[in-house]
This record gives C-alpha cells, sequence and structure tokens, in this order.
C-alpha cells in the first residue's frame, strides 16, 4: 500500500503533496471536493477527528495528522533524499524548531482569517481576530526573516522542506510587511523542477 494524502486544491497539503514527491515515494491524491476556507463535511471526521486536512494514511493504514508532525515523518522515512538534515545534527535541531515555530504560530494565525468565529464569541468582534492575525502572522515572519542568516534558506545554503512549508505559509499572508529574505526563497521555492507544478496546481502564480 503507498500513502494516501487528503486535501483541497490551495490548502495546507501543497506541502505535504510536495514533500510526498520530492520523496519520490509512490501516493495517491484524494483532493476533496470542498471550498478553501470552509469547514470540511461532516463526515471527514472519519478520516480525521479534527475535521482538518492535510491528513495522511501512511502505508501501514495508520493515520496522521498535523502537517510538522508529517514532514518530520516524511523526512525520517527518506533520508536518501536530504529533506532535512540527519538527526541529532544541530542542522537537524534547527530544522525542527523552525518547522514547529511555523506551524504553531504561523498556520495556527492562518486559520483566524477564514474561522474568526473560532477565537471569540463576540459577534461584533470577528473582523477584530482577522486583523489581529495578520499582524500575529507578520511578526511571527518577520522573526523567520530574521533568522535566515546569511540564507538564503533557512538553514543556509540547503533547501530542506521547512522552507517548503515557510514559503506556502507566506504565500498566505496579507500584510503589508515587506519581507525579502522570504520573496527570494518563495522564489526558489517555486522553482523546484518537482515543486513547481504542485505549487501551480495549488496556487497558481502567488
Ligand atoms: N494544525 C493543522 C492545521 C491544518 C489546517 O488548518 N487545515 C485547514 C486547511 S489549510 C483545514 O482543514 N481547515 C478546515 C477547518 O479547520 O475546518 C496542521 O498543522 O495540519
Amino acid at each position: 500500500m503507498s500513502y494516501r494524502l487528503y486535501n483541497r486544491p490551495g490548502s495546507g497539503g501543497f506541502v505535504v503533496e510536495a514533500a510526498l514527491a520530492l520523496a519520490e515515494t509512490d501516493f495517491e491524491l484524494d483532493e476533496l471536493d470542498s471550498r478553501a476556507g470552509t469547514p470540511l463535511p461532516e463526515s471527514f471526521r472519519d478520516h480525521n477527528p479534527w475535521r482538518q486536512v492535510p491528513t495522511l494514511i501512511l502505508p501501514d493504514g495508520s493515520t496522521m495528522t498535523e502537517t510538522a508532525a508529517i514532514l518530520i515523518h516524511l523526512a525520517n522515512c527518506h533520508p536518501e533524499k536530504a529533506l532535512a538534515p540527519p538527526s541529532g545534527t544541530s542542522a537537524h535541531a534547527a530544522f525542527l524548531r523552525w518547522t514547529v515555530f511555523a506551524n504553531v504560530n504561523i498556520y495556527e494565525a492562518v486559520l483566524r482569517l477564514p474561522y474568526p468565529d473560532r477565537y471569540t464569541t463576540d459577534p461584533n468582534g470577528l473582523e477584530a481576530v482577522r486583523e489581529a492575525a495578520v499582524e500575529r502572522m507578520g511578526k511571527a515572519l518577520s522573526v523567520l526573516e530574521d533568522a535566515i542568516e546569511p540564507g538564503p534558506y533557512l538553514l543556509g545554503d540547503t533547501m530542506s522542506l521547512v522552507d517548503v512549508y515557510v514559503a506556502m505559509l507566506f504565500t498566505w499572508y496579507r500584510g503589508d510587511s515587506v519581507f525579502p529574505k522570504l520573496t527570494t526563497l518563495k522564489a526558489a521555492v517555486k522553482k523546484i523542477p518537482i515543486v513547481a507544478p504542485i505549487w501551480q496546481r495549488h496556487f497558481g502564480d502567488r
């Protein structure tokens, strides 16, 4: 059995799909007929009780969710593809650090834009939740911008899955702050030959 990835176009499963493609492993894609920014069908709870994508079924039939965990697992399963630095090194520690940082601070803030009602009980406070989310994302992105030192990637001169992840999250940023290093990183990710068509399918020219 191969991997099976549940996602919907334009959603966070992009980075898992890109990781599976970079790992050059077999996988099936199950693209749900559901619009980005809307809750997934109730029936999806059978696959993921938290009703979110990406949801990845591993070759042994077990289920994995949470993008950071999935990326770390895939990098561990395919060490020959160098999707992350070798385990136990400081570079791997940085990979873990920024992957989890992006997950808990940026991906979490992204969710407040389509689903502000989950973050306040005040029906008049929805716009304020969205505004705070954009501001929070900007602050987290500026931490990543400063961490790209010397760059061009988060871990220096070698690209890893965390760059693909951050490029996706950065493309969802709607604020005014300018991040030149993240812009360069995103342009580089979009050009990876294996990633380019997947990016195009999910995000077009964004
Ligand atoms: N913590 C989850 C977040 C996943 C997530 O927010 N997925 C969005 C799509 S990009 C989703 O399924 N939204 C539907 C919902 O939350 O109801 C992860 O890291 O994978």
